[in-house]
Order: structure tokens, then C-alpha cells, then sequence
């Protein structure tokens, strides 16, 4: 799905703001037609945001089901032969949308964006209103999955197999945008370059998807909006000369700016995308056929209040830290983030691990750590072909709104998931064979869990590389920093030998540590054991040519559901849930400084 954006032929305005706001804790809104007239009860909501810890009432902070959301929008006046577009970020987990009490949308998957034509609903400079019901909750044929259960009092509660609360509202910016009838639906571009006597050639590779056109033509414009090639025809190539490279660190970006147009009009669309290649080779990671190490983290859209709502003074903000740093990419770990992440992202150079929300497809993990009840997990009951249905389609929204990010180098297919069994295996074969087919030009991967080892691992053969996420040290060896030490290597070893020319990169390593904590012993929990658990993680990964990467988790402490090992959430985070450093964030700088210095990204 294309990004919104304003053009010659497109205007954007903004539906952000504070909305109207309603529980509907007994699931009656939908058979009373909530709908079809102003909510009878609403408060104040802002979005985007989370609601749940936007009041102080226990009721909305917890609650399971459904919750309607609503305000006025004005059609614009000018109008004309336009359509009109309402179109959300995201709104976790399901969402059905209606204007003036007509249903104009559904949509399933808590993060990825849906839009809806709803021009024969609207008339011309008249008020009309949306409304929005929003779903959190989760069942073995979500994505992710989870399932439902009563507390004490019969009140219904959610269950999941992933260590972050389960944030729900309107998440990211709601936008109404107009295009004419005469429009590009969708744009592809994959890039290559060569280098010769002339400098740099770059090669555009370009399809065109338009309703309504009779001619396509592309111009690609430059980073100062100057052109700098054409061509006609809604599939071609299109060369640069001269080019500049997209290189981690350096986010040179070009536009194509593609024109659909026919007897109704004509369509302007800005498509932005970078020059560069990515490549799995001989154990090595290449971007731009030069081996990348990736510096950085797993991260969160999490904050204090606003939840997983979209942010961004606080999406700059921990930019700015991450450079600060010296990180050179992240994970976005566990789901697709804001569109607006990943535009960000483009722009700053920085690489991006673009992961599903498959996570917790686990049922032996609980909460994080290790236990819990021996449920089936690829089952009839559990999760079954509609789940991996549901998989499926999320990888394609997912490739269809990233594939353009010149940002992103890798897919990540799974957080964790079950990989040891048979079960596992005719799971993800499908899977695979979805996002090759999806995006034939960038890598794939899943991120494998602690108990999934090497010799019994069934499902890396699919993927390009290995991701490992690994708490020696911490829920194994605990506070054993020699024998996690020895652990760990004996675990590289036997990855290299089990997945022999596949690149490791490790996803996940940490510690819980609570800021402010000083102990001359350097016990768990304390700032001093985090700094040397990280310190014993490095140097072993100094030690191996086929280790790719280091992305520590996570980025900042963030919030989970309450458990006897959670203390106000996770505390793995180099930075606190309000982003003051720990000491471990100065010590890893020099490092990451140090090794910025030596390969300039
Ligand atoms: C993991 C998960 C991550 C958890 C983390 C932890 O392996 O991928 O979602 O938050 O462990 O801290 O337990």
C-alpha cells in the first residue's frame, strides 16, 4: 500500500486530535448500532495514542474488547471529481470503520495501515462522522496470537505468549487525502548500480500499478528535487547517472515521480526510494557489496502514556539517541512500526530489521521467560491453517507497504516462534515461499529462541540467515558471566557448523537492570552487571568472522504485563522508559564510537 503523500494532484489533511471515546465492555455497540448515531456515552480521547493509560480508570487500562472511537471531519469543498480517501495508520488489533453510519472499512492486524474510498459517502464542504470500532483482542488466529480467559469476578482476560502489554486504540496518524480518479495504486522499485569510468551508474528497475490511466510516464528527480532521468511506460528501467549511493549513515534519497494519466485526469505520485543492493554471502552481510555489522538494538513503540500511539517528538528523540550512540540500525521488534519510523529512517541511514507481528508463537515461553503449560502450538485448535493464513497475509500488507524503504535490508518472518518441531517446519515452508515471492530482492529471517539450539532447530534451512536471541547469563547461568561465557561459544560453534555460509546476527542479548542500581559486587539487576554482561557478549563477538551483528535488547526499559520477574515493566533497556542513559549506554558508546570511526557507518 502506498504512503500518503501531497502532490500536484493530492491534497492531505490531518484527522488528528482529540477524538470521542467509549468502552463497550459487554460487546452491545455493534447490535445496538453504535454506528448509526453519536456515541451515547463518550469521553474525550486524543489519537493517536493508546488509550489505556491515557485516564486513571482501572476499567480502560485493562479493558478486553471492543471500544468505539469517533469525531466530525468536513469533506473538502473543492471536491470536484476527486475521490476522497480516509485512510489509519494503524488501530490495533481490529478494526471496523463507518461515515454517517454506512461500514467502510474492516480491517485485522494491529499494525499495518487500511484505507477506504469513501467519496459516495460524503458530500462536498458537509460535516460528516466517522466512526471507529476498535477490537484488542487477540485469539489463535491473530496475529499475534493469544486467547481469553476470566479472572475471579468473570471479567474476561487476555492472555499472550509475548513480554509487552498489549497497548490497543488508534495508534498512528489518521489522515483524509484526495487523489483524482486517475490514480497510481502502487509503485515498486528495485535498485542495482555499477561503477565505472563515469562514476556511478544507478539502475532503477520500476512497475507502475494505475486505475484509469491510458499513459505512465517516471521522472526521477534528485535529493534537490532537480530531474536527473525519465522514462515512459508503466514497467521499465530507468538509469542515474552520476549516482549517489543510499549507505548506512548516509540516506541519500531520490524520488520517482510517477504520473498516471487518462481522459479523467492526471495523477502525481512521489515515490521515494535509495540507490543501493543488499546481499547474504559467505557468512557476510552486504550492503552495497561492502560487509555491514549491525550496531544497535530490539526496540519498542513504547512510552509513558501515549502507549504505543505514534510520537514524533519521541520517535526523533530516541533517533538522536541511537546516533548518539554510535547504533547504526534496529529491529522492530515485535511488529511493523509507524510508517513514519521508516521514512525517518530512510532519511538518517539508518538499517532497519523490518519484523512481522508473529510473536509469541511459542507456547513454552511465558511472559518473556521460560515455563508455562505444554499447549499443542501447531494444532487444529491452536494456531491452524487460518492462522498461517492470517501469517500470510500480514507478510504481504507488511512487504507491500516497506518494500520501497531503502532502510530496510532484511525481513524478519517471526519473533521466537516454535522451530524445533515437524509442525514447525510445514508452518513456515509456506511462509518463506510467501515473502520470497513477495520481495525477491531482500533476505529473509526468523528470530530463534533459547530453546530451539542448534541440534534440534528445523526451519533455519529456509532462511538466509541466522538470528539468535540469547540470555546466557541472564535466564540461564544467571549471573554467571564465565559459564555463560563458555555457553555461548559452544552455541556459536554449533550454529556454524549447522547453518554453514549463513551470517549470525544476534537479535536479542540483556540483562534486567534497574537504573539507579550500584553494587560493588556487580550482581544481576545492578547498572555494573549490565555493563559486563554486554562487555562478555562483545568480546565474544569479536571473536567470530560470522557474527553480523550486535543488537542488544532492548533500546529503552518499556512496558509488560505485571509477573514475578517484571518490575514495572522491562528493565532490559540501555536507556530508561524515559530515556535517561544507564551507565552500560556510555561504555557500549565507546564502543560503537570507536567501531563507526573504523568503517565510517
Ligand atoms: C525475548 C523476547 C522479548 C522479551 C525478552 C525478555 O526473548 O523476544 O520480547 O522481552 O526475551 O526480556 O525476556
Amino acid at each position: 500500500m502506498l504512503s500518503v503523500r501531497n502532490s500536484a494532484s493530492r491534497d492531505v489533511m490531518s484527522l488528528d486530535g482529540v477524538w470521542r471515546f467509549q468502552l463497550d465492555s459487554g460487546d452491545v455497540g455493534q447490535t445496538e448500532g453504535w454506528f448509526a448515531a453519536p456515541l451515547p456515552a463518550a469521553r474525550p480521547m486524543p489519537v493517536p495514542a493508546s488509550y489505556n493509560d491515557v485516564t486513571i480508570e482501572p476499567e480502560i487500562h485493562d479493558h478486553v474488547g471492543p471500544a468505539w472511537y469517533e469525531r466530525d471531519a468536513v469533506a473538502p469543498h473543492n471536491l470536484g471529481r476527486d475521490r476522497l480517501i480516509l485512510r489509519f495508520g494503524s488501530v490495533t488489533h481490529d478494526a471496523r470503520v463507518w461515515v454517517d453510519g454506512v461500514e467502510v472499512a474492516e480491517h485485522l492486524g494491529g499494525y499495518l495501515p487500511f484505507e477506504a474510498d469513501i467519496t459516495e459517502q460524503v458530500t462536498p464542504g458537509q460535516t460528516f462522522r466517522i466512526t471507529v470500532r476498535v477490537d484488542n483482542r487477540l485469539s489463535w488466529q491473530s496475529i499475534p496470537v493469544g486467547f481469553l480467559e476470566e479472572d475471579s469476578q468473570g471479567r474476561p482476560v487476555q492472555r499472550y505468549f509475548h513480554d509487552f502489554f498489549n497497548y490497543a486504540g488508534i495508534h498512528r496518524p489518521v489522515k483524509l487525502y484526495t487523489r483524482p480518479s486517475v490514480a497510481v495504486t502502487d509503485v515498486t522499485i528495485v535498485t542495482a548500480y555499477a561503477n565505472g569510468p563515469e562514476g556511478t551508474i544507478g539502475r532503477c528497475t520500476y512497475t507502475v500499478e494505475a486505475e484509469g490511466a491510458e499513459h505512465v510516464y517516471v521522472i526521477v528527480k534528485d535529493a534537490d528535487g532537480a530531474p536527473v532521468a525519465r522514462a515512459d511506460g508503466a514497467t521499465g528501467e530507468v538509469i542515474i547517472p552520476d549516482a549517489h549511493l543510499w549507505r548506512p549513515g548516509a540516506g541519500y534519497l531520490y524520488t520517482l515521480e510517477t504520473h498516471a494519466v487518462g481522459e479523467e485526469g492526471e495523477d502525481v505520485y512521489p515515490q521515494r526510494f535509495g540507490v543501493r543492493t543488499v546481499e547474504v554471502r559467505d557468512s557476510q552481510f552486504l550492503i552495497n557489496g561492502e560487509p555491514f555489522y549491525f550496531r544497535g538494538y530490539g526496540r519498542h513503540e513504547d512510552n509513558l502514556i501515549r502507549g504505543k500511539g505514534h510520537d514524533p517528538v519521541l520517535m526523533s528523540h530516541d533517533f538522536e539517541l541511537m546516533e548518539w550512540q554510535g547504533a547504526n540500525s534496529f529491529r522492530t521488534s515485535h511488529y511493523p512500526y509507524a510508517e513514519e519510523v521508516m521514512d525517518y529512517a530512510d532519511e538518517r541511514g539508518f538499517v532497519v530489521i523490518d519484523e512481522t507481528a508473529a510473536v509469541g508463537l511459542n507456547t513454552a515461553i511465558a511472559g518473556g521467560i521460560f515455563g508455562g503449560e505444554p499447549i499443542p502450538l501447531f494444532s487444529e485448535d491452536h494456531a491452524n491453517a487460518r492462522t498461517q493464513a492470517v501469517h500470510a497475509d500480514h507478510i504481504r500488507e507488511l512487504i507491500a507497504r516497506d518494500k520501497n524503504h531503502p532502510c530496510v535490508v532484511l525481513w524478519s518472518l517471526a519473533n521466537e516462534p516454535e522451530s524445533h518441531t515437524e509442525e514447525a517446519l510445514n508452518y513456515f515452508k509456506p511462509l518463506a515461499a510467501t515473502a520470497r515471492e513477495a520481495d525477491p530482492s531482500r533476505p529473509i529471517g526468523y528470530v530463534n529462541v533459547m530453546i530451539s539450539t542448534p541440534d534440534r532447530e528445523r526451519i533455519v534451512d529456509l532462511f538466509d540467515v541466522v538470528m539468535l536471541n540469547r540470555y546466557y547469563g541472564w535466564y540461564v547461568n544467571n549471573g554467571d558471566l564465565a559459564g555463560a561465557e563458555a555457553a555461548l561459544r559452544a552455541e556459536i560453534d554449533a550454529w556454524i557448523e549447522r547453518a554453514p555460509g549463513k551470517p549470525i546476527l544476534f537479535t536479542e542479548y540483556g540483562a534486567d537492570t534497574l537504573a539507579g542500581m550500584r553494587d560493588l559486587l556487580r550482581r544481576p539487576w545492578s547498572e555494573e552487571f549490565q555493563t559486563d554482561m554486554l562487555a562478555m557478549y562483545h568480546r565474544v563477538f569479536d571473536s567470530y568472522e560470522e557474527i553480523v551483528g550486535e543488537q542488544m535488547w532492548n533500546f529503552a526499559d518499556f512496558q509488560t504485563g505485571t509477573g514475578t520477574t517484571r518490575v514495572g515493566g522491562n528493565k532490559k533497556g540501555m536507556f530508561t522508559r524515559s530515556r535517561e542513559p544507564k551507565q552500560n549506554a556510555f561504555v557500549v558508546r565507546e564502543r560503537w564510537l570507536r567501531m563507526r570511526e573504523k568503517s565510517g557507518f
